[in-house]
């Protein structure tokens, strides 16, 4: 499986996170939340990225004055594959549980909130996938919509501020079956009320297949080309300007979607 890791910076950290942080980076550090993304076409939708509240991260020091925040199994694989500069090497400089960054301010790039969005939680990622970090596009990801509307509805459950989950949901691509807000009309037409619902996957498949093989870009630079053009297109443009890089999966240790 080929990720595009994307590059959210860090602009504020949250109290817990700068405890456990204290002393341990440099002046001048940038850390990154890296979420990995099949679909780097909808960064311009980005409202939100989540982490696992239980999962175990770290932060990882990449080179010079650059850090990764990713789970520790990202790192190593990451570390096989020349992101870190010495072969196999991925120091780590200080550990967290999911829920020590909720709250985190980080910049997304192409995102149409350029203020930045917040680190939330999501009771639903996987430790066994990806980064462990996962941006939040609640137009086109019925997963991302269905978590969204859980936090909003129970924010002080989730020890979140309620606005941190309200960033408006901008229409980024247009489709003929289900309108220019994809995972919102699966969401409401497979009638899912929770983000645990089994019908999620089945939603997926289909936000997945309709949106590459009928979606138009209805925003950005690629506004009015097809979906299945402008993804390369937008990846592309974000590992030039060094917002993002390649990150793959090494055989026989993804989990299947049923797992
Ligand atoms: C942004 C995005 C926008 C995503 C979208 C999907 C969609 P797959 O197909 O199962 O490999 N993801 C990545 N890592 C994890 C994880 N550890 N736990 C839970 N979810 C994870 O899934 C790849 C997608 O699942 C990734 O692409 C990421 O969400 C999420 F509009 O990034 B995506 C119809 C899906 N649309």
């Amino acid at each position: 499986q080929e990720y595009t890791a994307l590059k959210l910076e860090v602009k504020e950290w949250p109290e817990k996170a700068q405890e456990i942080l204290a002393g341990k980076l440099p002046e001048g550090a940038k850390v990154y939340f890296i979420p990995a993304t099949l679909r780097p076409e909808t960064m311009y939708g980005q409202t939100c990225c989540f982490v696992g509240p239980n999962i175990v991260y770290g932060i990882y020091h990449v080179k010079d004055n650059e850090y990764f925040f990713n789970s520790e199994r990202a790192a190593r694989n990451m570390a096989f594959q020349e992101i870190f500069p010495t072969w196999g090497n991925f120091p780590k400089i200080a550990e967290f549980r999911g829920s020590d960054v909720v709250g985190t301010l980080v910049n997304a790039p192409m995102s149409v909130h350029t203020s930045g969005v917040r680190i939330l939680p999501m009771d639903t990622v996987k430790d066994t996938k990806g980064t462990a970090v996962v941006t939040c596009v609640p137009s086109d990801s019925p997963d991302d919509y269905a978590t969204t509307l859980e936090l909003q509805k129970k924010a002080d459950f989730y020890g979140i501020k309620k606005e941190w989950a309200e960033l408006e949901i901008i229409p980024i691509i247009e489709t003929p079956t289900y309108g220019n807000l994809t995972a919102k009309t699966l969401v409401e037409q497979l009638k899912i009320n929770s983000s645990k619902d089994a019908k999620l996957a089945e939603a997926k498949d289909l936000a997945y297949k309709e949106g590459f093989y009928q979606g138009k870009m209805i925003i950005g630079e690629h506004k009015g080309k097809p979906v299945a053009e402008a993804k390369a297109l937008v990846k592309k443009q974000l590992i030039e300007s060094g917002l993002a890089f390649n990150y793959a999966e090494p055989d026989g240790m993804v989990v299947s979607r049923s797992a």
